[in-house]
């Protein structure tokens, strides 16, 4: 695949990216606000550390993006990533409308799936792994609220491996807008699309992919033949996800809770996420650490095979 003309300015690589581009090995982005506002201290910075390990062992290049001190970050050490993370640093949250300002004004900031897709695809990285995707959220049809991961995605032609969207949203409601943005869902050896925490949502896939290879090449002539990017949906595996009863009992709650309190907007998925934890005595942090690691290690597998 050919690399895009990075931007000269608030771009720096770290150095296992910048040894991989001039070597022309395969890379896989991995976004940091599961790090930053997703998951709790000190899971979050072992877990990026796992994901990391994972692409490497599947044969790719992690390229953890985040942006410190007005600066895209593209591949970052564990000491920028514990900064990015420090509370201190009051990191943002950037979509990929985000940047420009954010850049512009000095901060620091961790990337939801848009933002890294959005960075990734400019200096030529065709393949990024996360826990869930943005979507449609619940009640959405009064308050409009929709991720823009899921625009970003239609405008933009990265291969995003997740477990589904989380299921704090409304998973028909987010494949119907896929659908319409004409971004493809593929699942990843399964037939229904993954509910995140639960292996199986009830919502059947038109589509299956049987290996890395199969996913590659079906990746590239997509790319051929239409500008958006894809979704690579693998499910967490049975025996990991979390109870179903306990699913929706604490999921029903830490909706209310949210709804209570009167978040909106960007805060909503950290704060949902948080009670969700709490709730499940963490069981929710385990599987969704899982996952995102299994993720991570099949993106590592695409990438290689692109
Ligand atoms: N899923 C998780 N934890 C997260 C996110 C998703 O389990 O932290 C993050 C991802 O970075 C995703 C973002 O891109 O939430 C979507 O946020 P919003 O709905 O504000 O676009
Ligand atoms: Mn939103």
């Amino acid at each position: 695949m050919t690399l895009l003309d990075p931007p000269s300015t608030h771009l720096h690589f770290g150095e296992e990216v910048a040894d991989a581009r001039r070597e022309g090995r395969p890379l896989v982005a991995l976004e940091t606000t599961i790090v930053v506002h997703g998951l709790p201290s000190p899971v979050n910075l072992d877990v990026a550390a796992a994901c990391e390990a994972a692409v490497r062992e599947a044969g790719a290049v992690p390229a953890t993006i985040g942006v410190l001190d007005g600066e895209v970050r593209v591949g970052m050490t564990v000491e920028e990533l514990t900064r990015l993370a420090d509370p201190a640093s009051e990191s943002v949250k950037l979509s990929a409308r985000d940047l420009g300002v954010a850049l512009a004004r000095g901060l620091s900031g961790a990337t939801t799936v848009a933002g890294t897709i959005a960075v990734a695809h400019r200096v030529g990285i065709s393949v990024m792994a996360t826990g869930g995707l943005g979507g449609v959220h619940r009640g959405a049809s009064e308050t409009f609220d929709e991720s823009a991961d899921l625009t970003t995605l239609s405008r933009t032609p990265v291969l995003v491996v997740a477990s589904g969207v989380k299921s704090i949203l409304d998973i028909g409601a987010t494949l119907e807008r896929l659908d319409s943005l004409g971004v493809p869902v593929w699942g990843y050896r399964c037939d229904t699309f993954p509910a995140f925490y639960r292996t199986e949502s009830p919502f059947a896939l038109d589509w299956r992919v049987a290996s890395p290879t199969d996913a590659a090449r079906a990746f590239l002539l997509h790319r051929a033949w239409s500008p958006t990017g894809v979704l690579l949906a693998q499910p967490v595996s049975a025996e990991r996800q979390l109870d179903g009863d306990l699913h929706d009992a604490a999921l029903g709650a830490a909706l209310a809770a949210a709804e209570r309190s009167g978040v909106t907007g960007k805060a909503v998925t950290p704060a949902v996420l948080a009670t969700f934890a709490e709730l499940t005595a963490g069981r929710s942090v385990s599987v969704n650490r899982d996952l995102v690691i299994a993720n991570a290690s099949l993106a590592g597998a695409v990438a290689a095979s692109l």
